[in-house]
């Protein structure tokens, strides 16, 4: 895989960084291309009014989002303005490390059920589970976030584009019906709890504001799509380069994600193989759902599918549909009630104690799929596609567009395959 990237950092620490390594030369890139994600992984809406740092974020986010102003310092990788294909390197301050330097804090005993700090004492011979939290707090997922924006202006050379919307908070499901994709993708740009039904939204506001009084935590579902790829990424002919399986271990590899579905997955467990799979038809490409691209010229036509409930994947390959992923987020494990637990320090049962948390993280989740997603599906592209330099590859997926499949030689007689 051509792409990878690395990401370290604590909480409380001074900084997170990240390294991504593999992205091709020439590709421009500057903090702006970054720091629009990093402000709607704290929570912060698109066009609010007074700019971002007058900005509050959406109810039931942790009070440090009012905290820190997350933006990005390219520190490698990038001269005049355009990567160079050496590896990309960023930084992201934590400004509330300022309030942690110097100051002696009491030891932490008493493990949150459903955080990392039980299973990484365990694993690490932690005796103080700060040193648990303190990598596994979903903070770093805004290193995630700065990598995820670099793979998506990377993406958007190509014409492919990634968005993502709440569908579903604390048991509040939102009713998308037949909603195109881009529509829900700019509606929960401008909605309070990233979620396109207004009235969904307004009644998980509510939600969450009760869960808030209630001294408890909530979760949900979101959608991340992706659309403009070109058919043919990823491959069937190795487990680990099945497209699927590569987008689903990056949405379960982000902090309290406990399942994922591509397209309407579980619902088509319910039901019979011709209910389910997508009919290829010939046919005008303008009928394809979600104006997307399934540009599979064949002779003076088109082959289309109609449906996507395969959710844009086929053999863990991408159909050129828009590819649909169904995140399951469970509810945030640090609860103002305390939950029962044992301190380790004395061996005793006792309860949790607080500190400061998101009451529900959703709204800001699917940015972090988007990233994530956005990582996993540039490398796929690059994979595709080879080359070091934007230049190289831009040609490259010109001629992938133009292919045909009648300029494959079909053969009609019969052979003997394994003589
Ligand atoms: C987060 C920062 C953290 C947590 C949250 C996400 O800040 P602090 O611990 O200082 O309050 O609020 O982390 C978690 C939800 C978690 O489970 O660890 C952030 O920047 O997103």
């Amino acid at each position: 895989m051509p792409l990878r990237f690395l990401t370290s950092g604590e909480s409380h620490g001074p900084t997170l960084t990240a390294i991504l390594e593999g992205m091709p030369a020439g590709l421009p890139l500057s903090p702006d291309d970054i720091n629009p994600d990093l402000a709607r992984r704290q929570g912060i809406r698109r066009g609010d009014p007074g700019g971002r740092l007058e900005s509050r974020p959406y109810i039931g986010a942790s009070p440090r989002m009012k905290l820190e102003r997350d933006t990005a310092t390219l520190v490698g990788g990038v001269m005049a303005g355009v990567t160079i294909g050496a590896p990309i390197a960023l930084q992201v301050q934590n400004l509330d490390h300022a309030k942690w330097r110097g100051k002696a804090v009491e030891p932490m005993t008493v493990p949150r059920p459903g955080h990392a700090d039980l299973t990484g004492a365990v694993k690490y011979g932690y005796s103080d589970l700060r040193m648990s939290l303190e990598r596994a707090s979903a903070r770093e997922t805004t290193a995630r976030v700065a990598v995820g924006a670099v793979c998506r202006k990377f993406l958007a050379q190509f014409g492919v584009r990634v968005g993502s919307y709440v569908t579903e908070i604390g048991g509040v499901a939102a009713a998308l019906g037949e909603m195109p994709l881009e529509e829900r993708i700019g509606r929960a740009l401008d909605s309070e709890m990233g979620c396109p039904d207004e009235a969904a939204s307004l009644a998980m506001h509510d939600r969450v504001q009760q869960i808030m009084q209630d001294k408890d935590t909530l979760g949900g579902v979101f959608e991340v799509a992706a659309l403009g790829l070109p058919p043919g990424l990823g491959s069937h002919v190795h487990w680990d380069r099945r497209l699927s399986g590569r987008l689903a271990q990056a949405m379960l590899s982000i902090h309290a994600m406990k399942g994922v579905e591509i397209g309407e997955a579980f619902a088509n467990a319910k039901r019979t193989g011709t209910e389910v799979h997508d009919e290829i038809v010939l046919g005008d490409r303008r009928q394809t759902t979600d104006d997307d691209l399934a540009f599979i010229a064949h002779r003076s036509s088109f082959i289309v599918r109609k449906t996507n409930r395969a959710g844009g994947l086929e053999g863990g390959i991408t159909t050129g549909q828009p590819i649909i992923l169904r995140v399951a987020m469970k509810p945030i494990s640090t609860t103002l009630n305390p939950l029962m637990s044992v301190d380790l320090a004395t061996g005793e049962p006792a309860a949790t104690e607080y500190e400061r948390s998101d009451f529900c993280a959703v709204p800001r989740a699917g940015v972090i799929g988007e990233a994530m997603a956005c990582f996993v599906l540039a490398d796929a592209l690059l994979e595709k596609l080879g080359g070091d330099s934007l230049g190289e590859m831009l040609p490259r997926f010109e001629a992938l567009r133009q292919m045909r499949l009648e300029d494959v030689p079909m053969l009609n007689e019969s052979q003997v395959f394994w003589p």
